[in-house]
Order: structure tokens, then sequence, then C-alpha cells
């Protein structure tokens, strides 16, 4: 086209063509300047968000103010960071889980969007038959005997009757509807859950059962259960393992923070052949409802059917079954460097923290992708599963020292250091000596060692500790002066708690004056105290720094 512009004003004017060719270098170059100013402020992630670079650098116009939400977080839905770490399934522990309909939707699903996919063999139990996403949700009372249940199951039957007119029986806000009473049946399911979890899985090796706010440490379940299946061949030798609770005498493994039992176990109770028959377990089934009806708990209940009927006490495993979560743990030499199976009365939020806090420790120490001797591509394909019962010999031969296990000290660390109030507390003029302090706040102190009215009235309590429960400072004072090994202390109007172990503690209300916070208790730290006493602890870690 130029060449036949001979006659065009372009060949008459040479500036003109000079000014042309400097407009279009230079617009040549502000476009490319724009792509890479464009594309800085899409800073690359993973290969997964490549596209969406991709096409953020092609849409140089897009501008940042665009892209980004009234509260600063993008608009776009953004790709998971990182893949999340999925360990190797554990196919040879069925996960059996017992809730109540009135909760089941707070608690339930951020179970199955944590910890349930490592455990294939996962089964639900509330008491009404019902459906989450795709899961079925079993009713444990089906099986329940109502001539023997005696008159609590009438909430059983409200409940289905209120289901069944379509009505609901928790809020939009996930808060109980009137059935509060829901969970007086809670007691009756442990039994049949028992039976159906065998029923469904009768060649499994493992069953552990646990609650709705349980929450598993998962990763650390597979060194765990090598280990355990060396010792105790799980089909020949029977396991009940607990965190151990006494009523009237009576052992049995604490529900809620998770009992194992393994087949051996089971069978005891009940004997091959009698999986199915259903004589047998009606007969089992009513003898131990009856019991349930005048008891107060299904676990206690499970334990009796454990203790007399199948021979089998349940062992104290704590704190590897344990029924605290981070906040409520009392930290303390007696834990700090041990391993953590389980956590109880988890809140559906904390439950995604301790899940973010399980994905970022096997990061940090290398055991995403660590395997049990022994495991083949087929495994890891999922065309054989895994059995513990009939391991590889290499795994059974395996050195499991080396595993690092996340311990409560990793809780401490993520969770409670960096919570803690440092800097020691000057308010209104007072003096508050070394401790930091929480007002509104129960740092249970209390459980360790509460004075009140009735220890001040003892003979032989001495002045400290009855001037303790007079005032916040008195308290505080019995903590720093008057027990050398104190770390923490609570005060509410009488009582004043003093403890040898970090426990961090919650809110008691979330709103209130400052008198009314005051009332209802103060929390205080020592802190150098702490920090002396966990370094201790850490330092009898063996092998496990990181
Ligand atoms: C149920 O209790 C009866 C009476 O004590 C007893 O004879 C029977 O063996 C028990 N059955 C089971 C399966 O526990
Ligand atoms: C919320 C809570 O756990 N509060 C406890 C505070 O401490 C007293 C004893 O000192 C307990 O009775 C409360 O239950």
């Amino acid at each position: 086209m130029l060449a036949t512009a001979a006659s065009s004003p372009l060949r008459r004017s040479p500036l003109l063509v000079c000014i042309l060719i400097v407009l279009v270098t230079q617009s040549y170059f502000l476009f490319k300047y724009n792509v890479q100013a464009a594309t800085r402020f899409y800073p690359s992630k993973d290969p997964a968000n490549s596209q969406d670079e991709l096409r953020s650098t092609s849409t140089v116009i897009v501008t940042r103010t665009a892209l980004i939400g009234p509260s600063g977080t993008s608009a776009i839905l953004q790709q998971p960071t990182k893949s999340p770490i999925r360990g190797a399934p554990l196919h040879d522990i069925v996960l059996s889980i017992k809730t109540g309909a009135t909760v089941i939707h707070a608690r339930v699903p951020i179970q199955l969007l944590t910890f349930i996919p490592s455990f294939p063999n996962t089964l639900i139990y509330s008491d009404l038959k019902t459906k989450l996403g795709d899961w079925e949700v079993a009713d444990a009372l089906a099986r329940v005997s109502s001539d023997v249940a005696g008159d609590t199951l009438k909430y059983w039957r409200k409940m289905q009757e209120v289901h069944s007119q379509g009505g609901g029986l928790m809020d939009s806000d996930g808060k109980m509807a009137d059935m509060k009473e829901g969970w007086e049946l809670d007691k009756f399911k442990n039994i049949p859950i028992l039976i159906e979890s065998y029923q469904k899985y009768p060649h499994a090796s493992y069953y552990l059962f646990i609650d709705g706010d349980t929450s598993l440490m998962t990763s650390n379940w597979w060194p765990y259960l090598i280990d355990l299946t060396k010792l105790h061949d799980p089909l020949h030798s029977p396991i009940y393992w607990g965190s151990l609770a006494l009523l009237n005498d009576m052992p049995f493994g604490h529900g809620g923070s998770g009992y194992l039992i393994n087949q051996a176990a089971i069978r005891k109770l009940i004997p091959e052949g009698k999986a199915f028959d259903e004589a047998y377990l009606g007969d089992l089934e009513r003898n131990y409802t009856k019991l349930a009806s005048h008891s107060c708990c299904g676990d206690l209940v499970l334990g009796r059917a454990m203790t007399d009927r199948a021979g089998v006490t349940v062992k104290h495993k704590w704190p590897w079954y344990q029924g605290e979560t981070w906040w409520s743990i009392p930290y303390h030499e007696s834990n700090f460097c041990k391993p953590m199976g389980t956590m109880h009365h988890v809140l559906p939020e904390d439950m995604q923290e301790i899940w973010d806090f399980e994905q970022a420790m096997l990061r940090k120490t290398g055991m995403d992708k660590w395997r049990p001797a022994g495991w083949t591509p087929e495994h890891e394909q999922g065309m054989i599963e895994w059995k513990f019962s009939d391991m590889p010999r290499e795994a059974k031969k395996m050195d499991t020292s080396k595993y690092k296990y996340i311990l409560f000290r990793d809780m401490y660390d993520w969770f409670i250091a960096p919570r803690l109030p440092r800097e020691p507390t000057k308010e209104k003029g007072e003096d508050w000596g070394e401790s930091t302090v929480r007002i509104g706040w129960d740092n249970r102190s209390w459980r360790e060692e509460e004075l009140n009215k009735d220890s001040a009235a003892k003979e032989d309590a001495v002045d400290w500790q009855k001037e303790a429960i007079t005032s916040e400072k008195n308290c505080r004072i019995a903590c720093e002066k008057h027990k050398k090994d104190c770390l923490q202390w609570y005060y509410r109007p009488g009582v004043c708690g003093i403890s040898i172990k970090l426990n961090y503690g919650h809110r008691l209300r979330d709103d209130g004056t400052y008198r009314e916070l005051r009332d209802l208790g103060v929390s205080g730290w020592v802190m150098s105290r702490v920090e002396a006493k966990v370094e201790e602890w850490r330092s009898k870690c063996p092998g496990q720094v990181i």
C-alpha cells in the first residue's frame, strides 16, 4: 500500500513519516509495559491458576479495583493455592460417627469436608434416617426395642413425626428447635451402632467410634495402627482402647474421645456365625437397651457389654484418645511430647482450623509423602486395599520410630503460643504483679486446684489459701508467691483456681460491662514461668525437633 503511494502526501513530507514512526514505536513499548504492569497485579500461583493468569495478561484493560470486592478480597472464585494433602486412605478401619438429628447439620458436614474422606468406610448414625449430600445417614434407634427402652423413646417418635410432617429439627441458623430432649436418646445408640458397623464390614481389622463433635488427627493414625497391629493381631488379640472413664466403679471408654475396638474384641461380643443371627442380636440389644434405660450414657452401656459379656475391659490410652480441644487441653509434661489421635467438643470452625493445622504440619515435617512399607502403586491407585490383618512382611518389620507424629507440642505452638496475652497488665493503676490478665475469661485453672469456701474452711488450710478466695489480687499472689510452680490462676468471687498446667481457656461472654465481665472471672498467666516450663517440656521431646 505504501509502495503505491508514490503520489501520496507522505512522500512529499519526510517529517510526517518520521513522526509516524516515532508514534508507532512509542505505542508498541507503551503496550508492552502495560502488559507487564498488569501481570504484576496477579502474582503467579501454582499451575492450576495459570489459566486465570493467561486470561488476565491478555485483558490488559481490566483494572485491579474491578476484581476486588468491598472487603478487599478477590471477587473471582479462587482455586485452592495448594492442593490438599490426602494421605493413604484407611480402608481397614471402619469409622462410625454417632450424632443426633438436632445437631447433625451443624457438625457432620465439616467432618465430611475434612478428615472423613481419608476413611472410605465411614458410617454416620443419627436418630433419624436421612441424607447429608450423597451420604446416607442411618437411624441408630431403628433396631431398639421400644418395650424395654421405656419412656425416653417418646422423643424419638416425636422427632419422626415432626420430620415426616416436614418440620425442621434445626432452624435456619443451625440452632436446635424444640427437641432439646433429643440428647436423651443418645444412650441407646452405642450397641446398635456397634452391631451394624460389624454387619456392614465384618472383615475390617478396626472399628473406631466417635461423635459428631470429635476431630481426628488423621495422619497420625497410620503409623499408630501399624505399630498396634505389630503388637496385637487384630483378628486374634482383642483390643478395646480409649480414654477411661469411671462411673460407680464401672470402667468404660469415653464416647466423645473415641474408642477403638478390633475385630477380635467384637467377635467376643458377637461370636463367629452370629453376625446375622437376629435372634442372638435381638437378645443382645434388648439386654443392653434395658440397661441403657436406667443408665446415664451409651458409652457406659457399651463398656458394660464389653466387660461383662465380651470379657474385654477398656484400656486407658490417654492422651491419644482424649476429650478436649485445642483451647481446653491442659498442656503439661504428661502430654506435651505425645502424639494425639482424637479431640472432642470441637466447634465446626475449630475443626477447620485443626485441619489447616494438620496440613501445614504435614508439609513442614515432610510426612505428606509418607506411606507404609509394602505400599504399592496398586494401593496408591486404589486397585487393592490395605489390610492391617494381612500386612505385607515389610510393614510388619517397619521401623516407625522416625515417623514425625503431630504432637500436643505442635498444637501448643500453632494455637496457643501466638494467642497468650504477653504484655503485663496495668489497669486503673492496679498492680497486677507479673501476671498477664484477661477479664471475662476462664482459663480453667480451677480444674487443677480450686480454692473455695469449702477448702478454706478445712482445718489444715493456711492463711494464703484462705485469703486467695477473697480478691483477685490475693488469688494472683497465691499463684505468684505461694506456689512456685503455678503457671496460671483464675478468680471469680469466692473461687481461686491455681494451675501447674497451661490451659488457654475461653471467653466467658462476648459482651458486657467491665464489671460484669470481671464478676464472671479473671484469668492470669505468669508468662516468665510459662515460657520456662514450655521450654523444659519441649527439650524432653526425643528426636522430634523440627
Ligand atoms: C441376655 O440376658 C439374658 C438374661 O440375663 C441372658 O441369659 C442372655 O444370655 C443375654 N444375651 C445376650 C446376647 O447378652
Ligand atoms: C464456662 C466454664 O467452664 N466455667 C467454669 C468456671 O469455673 C467454675 C469453677 O470455678 C466452674 O464451675 C464453671 O463451670
